[in-house]
């Protein structure tokens, strides 16, 4: 997969160097191109940014260079054989939710472009214009502002990264991640553990230590159903009534039972 990215900080992916995105690229399966954004600029200043028009605080940036920016890295692109054109992506807080569901459809894209904006984002009519002419999406990795869209690119990287083939070795496949189809998709990870089998006077549960598949497969969905229930209740309430079993459904009623305790407990 080939991967542009064009910012005014490019040192800001020197992360990428590091651990699995590092071998990924040493391996070739990730070919990452940095650009600084002012290089398409004429000014001597190397102006990136103006006022907003309509008034208001901050500083927007300027189409003029973008537009020549990501029309020259798409010509590079195609110079260096790819045939179809990038997908653009930008990040914003106001973009849709970057998912698994996301990471996998991208994963299978052959070449991305990501477009980070700094100050209060970048001219509407740069993804107005490229909307046009190629798939170019408005992202957000959460419900927080950064303050620009590079934290999110490498983000968005490593979640895309880890799912291209050859990146994990075969032992960890990402078949069995929380978002993942099967037995334990839509559920968050339990607790794991490993040697010593006591630390501190904390022990590691005995059914672990059993060498018993079944009762440590049905024992590791418990503690995931009880996790999701804890965190993310909302992700039970999603879940397939035909994929919860009786064993589950006494899980949940337990959960719920014990909180309705707790909170008689809180407001007597
Ligand atoms: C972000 C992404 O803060 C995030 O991204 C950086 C950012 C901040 C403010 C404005 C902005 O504009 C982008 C733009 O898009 C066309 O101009 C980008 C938070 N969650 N996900």
């Amino acid at each position: 997969m080939r991967v542009d990215i064009i910012s005014i900080f490019p040192e800001y992916f020197a992360p990428l160097d590091v651990s699995l995105m590092g071998k990924a690229r040493e391996r070739g399966i990730l070919d990452i191109h940095l650009h600084q954004l002012r290089d398409w600029t004429h000014d001597v200043h190397k102006t990136v940014d103006d006022t907003p028009y309509g008034g208001g605080p901050g500083m927007v940036m300027k189409p003029e260079v973008w537009g020549e920016a990501v029309d020259a890295v798409i010509e590079q692109g195609r110079a260096c054989g790819q045939d179809a054109l990038p997908r653009l992506i930008v990040p914003t807080p106001s973009g849709r939710p970057f998912t698994q569901a996301v990471a996998l459809e991208y994963a299978e894209e052959p070449w991305l472009l990501f477009a980070p904006a700094r100050y209060e984002g970048i001219d509407s009519r740069v993804v107005a214009e490229y909307g046009e002419r190629l798939r170019a999406d408005e992202v957000s990795i959460g419900d927080y502002v950064l303050a620009g869209g590079e934290a999110a690119v490498l983000v968005m990287i490593e979640a895309v990264g880890r799912l291209l083939p050859g990146v994990l070795g075969n032992a960890r496949s990402v078949a069995d991640d929380s978002f993942a189809p099967g037995p334990m998709a839509n559920l968050l990870e339990g607790p794991v553990y490993t040697k010593p089998p006591v630390w501190r006077g904390h022990e590691v549960p005995e059914v672990l230590l059993s060498g018993h598949h079944g009762k440590i497969a049905r024992w590791r969905r418990d503690q995931a159903l009880r996790r999701t229930l804890a965190m993310r209740p909302e992700l039970v309430a999603r879940l397939d009534r035909d994929e919860l079993d009786k064993h589950d459904l006494r899980v949940i009623e337990e959960f719920e039972e014990q909180r309705r305790e707790g909170t008689s407990r809180q407001t007597p």
